[in-house]
């Protein structure tokens, strides 16, 4: 959005540790304008509207994590489904002539039979998380529809890339095999490793947000790659990139989710001709990206360096940083 010209808001919520180092990562700190704003609370959207004046919203706050959702079915509906009709009434009252992009999930489509996905197929979601994410496309559509705000879906496939949150399965297998190869673990342990999905480079979906927003009426689009791969094949590509044995890959019932969706393959067909847009990156592509990032970034950290990510500092990796007091 900075190199399209655009002077940039961001929305954070505040936290006894704040959490910005994607924002370093990209270098686009000091670049936007930070507002202290929360999804949960309908006066801190008004503020944020009336600070920043937009032309265009890029709706993304949820309760992401689809495992997360079976544990706080609750939390997420409240924030990644009634968060969308709290912005959606603040625009409302606002401005109408706001556009507003809703980050639509792969998700909502669950375990429905048809093989390729696209805007036409039925949802069946399966999942809390996929329950509050339809009925935020369902919000969309109402007041597209009563109130003729541009408002639009974007039903996007799993999108990735090096910045992705620990939690989800492409970088916890890049953090993972990154470990192993440096010795650093002895082995990853994940869940339904046969689970499929259509795993995307994040750079490229983001551009096609921006592309549907960009359209004189508003709609609702897949962006996807029309291609779907098991978990397995992730760990095996992986695996292959870093040099490790699969074996160390390890699927242990407690990942297991209470209920998994099984295959996710999306058509972009919509998104090609009416967009023109197209994915560019391949499976294989994306997964050496992430790995040998990750491997880069641990062979960095064991040399002293300090730079803005994740895993060192949080979560299941903080031992690691005991091991090597010499760093700190
Ligand atoms: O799981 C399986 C897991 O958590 C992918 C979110 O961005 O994309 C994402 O949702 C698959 C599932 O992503 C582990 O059971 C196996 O079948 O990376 P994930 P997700 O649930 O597909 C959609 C489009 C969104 O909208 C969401 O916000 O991988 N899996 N073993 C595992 N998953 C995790 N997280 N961890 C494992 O150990």
């Amino acid at each position: 959005m900075l190199g399209k010209g655009y002077k940039v808001f961001g929305t954070y919520r505040r936290l006894s540790t704040p959490n910005f180092w994607r924002l370093h990562y990209l270098d686009v700190y000091d670049k936007i304008t930070l507002i202290s704003a929360d999804i949960m609370d309908a006066r801190s959207i008004s503020e944020a509207l009336k600070k920043s004046n937009p032309d265009e919203i890029y709706h993304l706050a949820a309760q992401s994590f689809v495992g997360a959702s079976f544990d706080q079915p609750l939390y997420t509906s409240d924030i990644t489904g009634f968060g969308t009709v709290r912005l959606l009434e603040e625009v409302k009252k606002y401005n109408q002539e706001i556009k507003i992009y809703q980050a639509s999930s792969s998700e909502m489509y669950g375990n429905v039979k048809t093989k390729l996905k696209n805007e036409d197929t039925p949802f069946h979601p399966s999942s809390p998380y996929a329950i509050a994410k339809l009925y935020s496309y369902w919000m969309i559509n109402l007041y597209r529809e009563a109130y003729g705000i541009h408002a639009s879906n974007g039903i996007l496939f799993n999108h990735e890339s090096p910045i992705r949150g620990l939690e989800f399965v492409t970088r916890k297998i890049s953090n993972g095999v990154a470990k192993i190869s440096l010795g650093l673990s002895d082995n990853l342990k994940l869940g339904n490793l046969e689970a499929k999905r259509d795993w995307g480079y994040a750079p490229e979906y983001v551009e096609g947000m921006w592309m549907i927003l960009q359209q004189k009426r508003p709609s609702d689009y897949v962006l996807a790659t029309n291609e779907s791969h098991t978990v397995k094949d992730l760990v095996d590509e992986a695996c292959r990139v870093a040099g490790v044995s699969s074996s160390k890959i390890i699927s242990s019932k407690v990942n297991f989710r209470p209920f998994d969706v099984l295959d996710l393959k999306g058509d972009y067909l919509k998104a090609k001709k009416k967009l023109g847009w197209k994915p560019n990156t391949t499976f294989k592509k994306l997964v050496k990206i992430m790995v040998e990032e990750d491997i880069i970034r641990w062979q960095r950290w064991l040399k002293g360096e300090h730079f803005p990510w994740d895993a060192a500092t949080s979560g299941d990796d903080s031992h690691i940083v005991m091991r090597n007091k010499t760093q700190f």
